[in-house]
C-alpha cells in the first residue's frame, strides 16, 4: 500500500540475516564509506532497528534500514517489508557459525518467494569473522558457498539467477572496499536485461 506514492526517489534497501552475523557492522562499513555524510553511529546488539541515508556519486539515494535478527525482532521484518518498496535485501550469513547456516538458508528462501519482495534483488553478503590472529582468504571459502548457492537453487524460487547475487567477505577487515558497497548498493536498481550473474 502507498509504494507508487514513493515519489521522494529513495531507494529503500533492508539488511537481513540472523543475530550476530555482522549486519549493524555492515551498516557502520556503509556509514563510514560515505565520507561526506560521516555521522557518530555505535554498535551494540539491535533491538528494534537501525537506520541511514547514503547518497553514492551516481545521484541515487539510498534509505538503508538494519533489522534486528533475533527472534524477537524477526517478527516485526514483515511491516518494514510489507510497507516499504524495498528494491534490495542485503542478506547477511556467517559462514564460520556451521549450526546457523541451514536456518540462514530457510529464511532466505521464504524471504525470496515472499509477495512483496518479489521484485527486490539480494545480496547475499557471507561474512567470514576471523579470530584476531587469522586472516581472511576467500579461497577457504568458496567451496562452502558454492555448496551453500546450490543447495538455494535446489528451492524452487521466482527469477532465482536475476536476483541473486553474492559476496564473500570479512566485513570488518579493510579489503572490503567502498566500491564493493557501492556496486552492492546499485544492484538494488539494475535492469533485468543488464544482469549479468
Ligand atoms: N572479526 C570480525 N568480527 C565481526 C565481523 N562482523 C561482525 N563482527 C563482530 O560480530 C559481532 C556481531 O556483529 P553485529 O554487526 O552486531 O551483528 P548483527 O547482530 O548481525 O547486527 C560484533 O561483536 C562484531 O564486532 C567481521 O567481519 N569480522
Ligand atoms: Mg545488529
Amino acid at each position: 500500500m502507498g509504494n507508487s506514492s514513493n515519489s521522494d526517489k529513495k531507494i529503500q534497501v533492508l539488511i537481513l540475516g540472523l543475530e550476530q552475523t555482522g549486519k549493524s557492522t555492515l551498516l557502520k562499513r556503509i556509514v563510514d564509506a560515505a565520507r561526506a555524510t560521516r555521522e557518530e553511529f555505535q554498535i551494540e546488539t539491535t533491538n528494534g532497528f537501525n537506520y541511514v541515508n547514503r547518497t553514492l556519486s551516481n545521484g541515487n539515494v539510498f534509505n538503508i534500514w538494519d533489522l534486528g535478527g533475533d527472534k524477537v525482532n524477526k517478527d516485526f521484518w514483515p511491516i518494514f517489508y510489507r510497507t516499504l518498496n524495498v528494491k534490495l535485501v542485503i542478506y547477511v550469513i556467517e559462514l564460520t557459525e556451521q549450526e546457523t547456516i541451514l536456518t540462514s538458508l530457510q529464511d532466505l528462501v521464504i524471504l525470496m518467494n515472499e509477495e512483496s519482495l518479489k521484485e527486490a534483488n539480494f545480496y547475499i553478503i557471507f561474512n567470514c569473522i576471523m579470530p584476531k590472529t587469522q586472516d581472511f582468504k576467500e579461497s577457504d571459502f568458496k567451496k562452502k558457498v558454492e555448496l551453500i548457492i546450490s543447495r538455494i537453487k535446489e528451492y524452487p524460487i521466482f527469477r532465482f539467477n536475476e536476483r541473486l547475487r553474492y559476496l564473500i567477505i570479512d566485513i570488518k577487515k579493510s579489503t572490503f572496499s567502498d566500491s564493493q558497497i557501492d556496486s552492492i548498493l546499485n544492484f538494488a536498481i539494475e535492469e533485468s536485461n543488464n544482469k549479468s550473474y
